[in-house]
């Protein structure tokens, strides 16, 4: 049985997991030794479920399916299919963005608004839409039936590969894996996996990388660049993270999942003076909203609301006992919340009718009734607050402060319009190269451990570190998002963030949100005139758990960036898939992954990417 100590790096999850342990709260760290060991053969890759005369496992004395489908045909089938669920994921939520941009621009919906235009007007230009003489609304209706059909069959390229340099387009044209559309990739790929279709595992795995990159440049993407124009593009500005940002004397509401077409609605309702009014009817000084997971991250970077923390703190904020009510989307929210909440008056209630759980309240929300709904959710929290026993709530203090709201606008704005001195510093050595450490949390490892380590060490190397989605709350506990982490940072590194005013590790948002990375990775590269690959840049992803992350890892390779993961997905029962992903790759997309669960060890491993892509630059 593993130590409170083991199972987390930071005193308010301890706590709280000293506190369900009394409270006789069950969380992901009890059901994960439940289920251990896990199933050697699912964990390898090697079962198959995809037709019913199995299903199959191979063993040494049964290396063939029924079907005669052997290891590296049904690693790469599952891998296939993996990848689709995380791109469908992404790529869905960019669809409702969408549904939501179009709702506004036929003025169907008064609960939405464009809040950028000038962000609008720039992206339709630069996906070829002519906006002069046109009115906003006309021009929102154009980009989003432009978008509805980057998920069709009809285009030869989603939009956004306006954004990918010419090496890299044409890359993928000779590998035939240029994403045509989102849905398209994602349908292709339940069809090759279907019995009999595609069984060959290169081949396969080149579908993979399709797939993903349809969630990167188009579904991520979209999801991410019709949220600033609806809701603002971020910039600058502090906030606060861990469970301290709970607060006793008010009503408390969390926000889970990962649309801010639902969070922003519930922001707004909660910041209604009848609300506030009537919380303090019952007792309340106010009404407190705070994040957690990707919504979390979205509300914070537009709005700076405070993020309560990251997946594994989800179970573990309800068990403070002061948690009126939590309002959830889709992804990422663990079922168990449901129980937790149970334990005490807290009440989890759904909005999106693809995902329901049992035992909540559902409050569907959609284009035309957001905000009267989000404000019925209020109501809802306020009346809890006197059904809150004060004997049970426990609250972690000290919240940790944090900057938040480096969008690529506003790094370009801190640069001074341009990604010249960016370059300039990369070519002098100040900066040596740039890491993104994405992704989740796993009950498999020590939380935060692995990516609060790998920051430090790669700041300590002068490589600039990029975070979004879990790695947000991590980091940020940790006080790497505070300008003052400068002086932990290597001396180069340390001298441009003084002269910058910035942290040396910059939050960039929620997991869509690495479509930004994506956005910047082009911008570079077009910049010098070479490829993505030839960049000094690395992905991690230290801590993942999730079918979204997988999709992630591969469209950063897919785009020619190295990444790391602290464990492999479930491919290792097939050395073809196997080898093709830690080196295979390389011949074919100038990137591979790297497998290391020591995060002193990946950050070595990082480095020794970044020094030798700046040789192959010309740089020392
Ligand atoms: Ni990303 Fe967001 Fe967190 Fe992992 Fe889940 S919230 S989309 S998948 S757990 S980082
Ligand atoms: Fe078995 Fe082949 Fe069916 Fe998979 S597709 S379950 S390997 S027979």
């Amino acid at each position: 049985k593993k130590s409170i100590e083991e199972k987390t790096l930071w005193p308010d999850a301890a706590r709280m997991l000293d506190k369900a342990e009394k409270d006789g709260v069950e969380t992901a760290w009890d059901r994960l030794e439940q289920q251990t060991p896990h199933c050697k053969f699912c964990q390898t890759g090697l079962t198959c479920r995809n037709c019913t005369m199995g299903p199959c496992q191979i063993r040494k004395n049964a290396p063939l399916g029924v079907c005669g489908a052997d290891a590296d045909v049904i690693v790469a089938r599952n891998f296939g299919r993996f990848v689709a669920g995380g791109s469908a994921g992404h790529s869905d939520h960019g669809r409702d963005c969408i549904e939501a941009l179009h709702s506004v621009a036929l003025g169907k919906s008064t609960d939405y608004s464009i809040k950028d235009e000038a962000k609008l007007l720039r992206i339709a230009r630069e996906l070829g839409i002519a906006v002069e003489g046109k009115g906003v609304s006309e021009v929102a209706l154009e980009l989003s039936d432009l978008f509805f059909a980057d998920f069709g069959s009809r285009q030869h390229e989603v939009s956004f590969l306006v954004r990918v340099p010419e090496k890299r387009k044409k890359l993928w044209n000779e590998l035939g894996i240029t994403p045509r559309g989102v849905d398209r990739e994602i349908a292709e790929m339940m069809h090759r996996t279907h019995m009999g279709c595609d069984n060959d595992a290169p081949n396969l795995m080149l579908h993979s990388a399709r797939t993903c990159l349809a969630d990167g440049w188009a579904g991520s993407m979209i999801a991410t660049e019709i949220s600033d124009i609806l809701f603002g593009t971020p910039k600058p500005g502090k906030s606060k993270v861990n469970l301290g940002v709970i607060q006793e004397d008010m009503v408390n509401i969390l926000v889970h999942g990962h649309n801010p077409i639902v969070s922003e609605k519930v922001l707004e309702a909660v910041n209604d003076p009848e609300m506030i009014s009537l919380a303090r009817e019952k007792g309340a000084k106010g009404i407190n909203l705070a994040g957690l997971c990707c919504t979390g991250n979205e509300l914070m970077m537009r709005q700076g609301i405070p993020l309560a923390g990251n997946h594994l703190m989800t179970e573990l904020a309800i068990v403070t006992g002061a948690v009126e009510l939590i309002v959830v989307d889709y992804q990422c929210i663990m079922p168990s919340l449901v129980t937790a909440g149970n334990c005490y008056h807290t009440k989890m209630v759904t909005t999106a009718d693809k995902a329901r759980f049992t035992g909540a309240e559902h409050v569907p929300f959609d284009m035309h009734n957001a905000s009267h709904q989000a404000r019925k959710l209020v109501q809802t929290a306020v009346e809890g607050f006197s059904r809150r026993d004060s004997s049970r709530v426990e609250i972690p203090q000290g919240p940790m402060e944090m900057i938040t709201g480096f969008s690529n606008e506003a790094i370009l704005e801190a640069l001074g319009g341009t990604p010249g001195p960016l370059i300039e510093a990369i070519k002098a050595g100040k900066i040596r190269g740039a890491a993104a450490i994405v992704g989740c949390n796993n009950p498999k490892y020590r939380q935060d451990y692995g990516n609060v380590n790998l920051a430090k060490e790669l700041i300590k190397r002068d490589i600039l570190v990029l975070v979004t989605g879990c790695v947000t709350s991590a980091v940020g506990k940790a006080g790497l998002l505070m300008p003052e982490a400068a002086d932990e940072a290597g001396a180069g590194l340390h001298e441009i963030c003084k002269a910058l005013g910035v942290p040396p590790v910059l939050h960039m948002g929620s997991c869509v949100d690495n479509a930004r990375i994506l956005q910047l990775a082009g911008i570079l590269a077009n910049e010098l005139g070479v490829d993505i690959s030839d960049l000094p840049l690395a992905g991690s992803s230290p801590e993942w758990y999730s079918e979204k992350a997988a999709a992630i890892g591969t469209y950063c390779v897919a785009s020619g960036i190295f990444t790391h993961l602290g464990h492999p997905p479930n491919i290792t029962g097939s050395e073809t898939v196997t080898n093709l992903a830690l080196s295979g790759l390389e011949s074919l997309v100038g990137a591979s992954f790297g497998i290391e669960p020591d995060p002193f060890k990946a950050a070595e491993m990082i480095d020794e990417r970044i020094t030798s892509k700046r040789k192959g630059l010309g740089l020392s």
